[in-house]
């Protein structure tokens, strides 16, 4: 279960790949930290990052990439996955 404590969103200032995981965590009331990385930091910040890449969700002491993982992961934690692989959740 995701610690919505402490759950941090690392990318750029932009929608881009994180944009749909951000979403998902706005639309379930969930805090998280939206950390937004300038270009000129960058290099630094890279190298912190797991795969040396964005978005990161970070959940305590451990890092995740992939942009659809993390998406994927937090809908089903906040049940935002539909009931069959077919049919979307109507609201
Ligand atoms: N397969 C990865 C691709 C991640 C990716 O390409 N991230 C880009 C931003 S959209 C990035 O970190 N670029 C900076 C770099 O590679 O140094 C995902 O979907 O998360």
């Amino acid at each position: 279960m995701a610690d919505s404590n402490n759950m941090k969103i690392h990318y750029f200032d932009e929608g881009g790949r994180a944009e749909v995981s951000r979403l998902v965590l706005v639309w379930a009331g969930k805090y998280f930290d939206d950390i937004r990385i300038s270009f000129q930091d960058w290099p630094n910040v890279k190298q912190t990052m797991p795969l040396g890449q964005v978005p990161v969700l970070e959940m305590g002491s451990h890092k995740y990439p992939q942009s659809l993982a993390i998406a994927a992961y937090l809908a089903r934690e906040y049940d935002l996955y539909g009931p069959t692989n077919l049919v979307l959740k109507l609201m």
